[in-house]
């Protein structure tokens, strides 16, 4: 890459430190990943801050993941020693399951402290930018009590929500400083967790482009952008989105391909679900 991305502005360093004392006053952490990058999504800095509580992993946005991978992701941080469940922010089902796996949860470190329950189980809800947290605790609230919206950042403090069974505590969404893997970060992008306006579109379209190419989806690459399976095998990077952005006739003077544009589409695509349920990282690409 040719910039390096400033995905960590100042206000995230200090909801990390926030996660580092709220912790100590909650009985569970539950962080979102995006069940399209459940690797990538996931933030180390979180699980270093929340290390000896109970951790319950929701892969949220599973309506725009792959089924079969989604199974496996849970199978994998399960013998993790996590608690996971897929999740999808809107749906009520979902949130019935949280909040019994939640209980089980609370209840289950208590057993073993040799304490009971007292009261309800409070909750942290953390994870990347623009995941859902927002989204799910307003729905397990049946109201509109967090704000929540379609671009990372939306959350800025934190604020405690009351249910009948559960209290939980919204976070700003929130990455880590040291992302050292810079296809971690451009992947982070395609799904929305760091803001498109400090990137290069075109370098996030055409990681993407190649990971779908990597992870499987070749067919539905072709199907939507008209390539040929000779084409998909022959190009890769920027040659891949030029000939994306021609073959939806996205021309400029002299004939040559707006890859600005043709890149904008294609993540605007993806992002819609339009290339239908993709997840971009498989268990087996990671150590357990
Ligand atoms: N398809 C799909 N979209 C979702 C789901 N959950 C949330 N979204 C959308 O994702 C976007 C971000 O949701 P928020 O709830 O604001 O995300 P957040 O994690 O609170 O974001 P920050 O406060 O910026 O950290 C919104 O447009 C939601 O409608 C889901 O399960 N499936
Ligand atoms: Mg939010």
């Amino acid at each position: 890459m040719s910039d390096t991305i400033h995905w960590f502005p100042g206000h995230m360093m200090k909801t990390l430190r926030q996660i580092a004392v709220d912790v100590r006053n909650v009985d569970v952490v539950a962080e979102l990943v995006d069940a399209r990058l459940p690797y990538s999504s996931k933030n180390p800095e979180i699980a270093r801050l929340t290390a000896g509580k109970p951790r319950l992993l929701l892969l949220n946005k599973s309506d725009l993941a792959d089924e079969r991978k989604t199974k496996l992701w849970i199978d994998y941080y399960r013998k993790k020693g996590y608690g996971a469940i897929s999740l999808q922010s809107r749906d009520k089902r979902s949130g019935q399951r949280f909040t019994q796996e939640i209980k089980r949860l609370a209840a289950q470190t208590e057993e073993e402290k040799g304490r009971r329950q007292a009261g309800k189980p409070r909750v942290m809800v953390v994870g990347v930018p623009n995941v859902g947290k927002s989204t799910f605790i307003n729905m397990l609230a049946g109201s509109n009590r967090a704000k929540a919206e379609d671009r990372p950042g939306v959350t800025r403090g934190k604020q405690w929500i009351s249910l009948p069974e559960l209290e939980l505590l919204d976070m700003p969404g929130v990455l880590w400083k040291k992302l050292e893997n810079q296809q971690g970060a451009l992947k982070l992008a395609i799904t929305g967790a760091i803001r498109d306006e400090i990137l290069n579109r075109e370098e996030i379209a055409m990681c993407m482009l190649d990971a779908l190419k990597a992870a499987g989806y070749a067919e539905a690459l072709c199907a939507r952008f008209k390539l040929t399976p000779e084409q998909l095998q022959e190009l890769d990077g920027y040659a891949l989105l030029e000939q994306v952005g021609r073959n939806r006739g996205m021309l400029m003077a002299r004939g040559e391909v707006d890859t600005e544009r043709a890149a904008i589409m294609a993540l605007d695509e993806l992002r819609g679900g339009k290339l239908g349920r993709i997840t971009f990282e498989e268990p087996s690409d990671y150590d357990l």
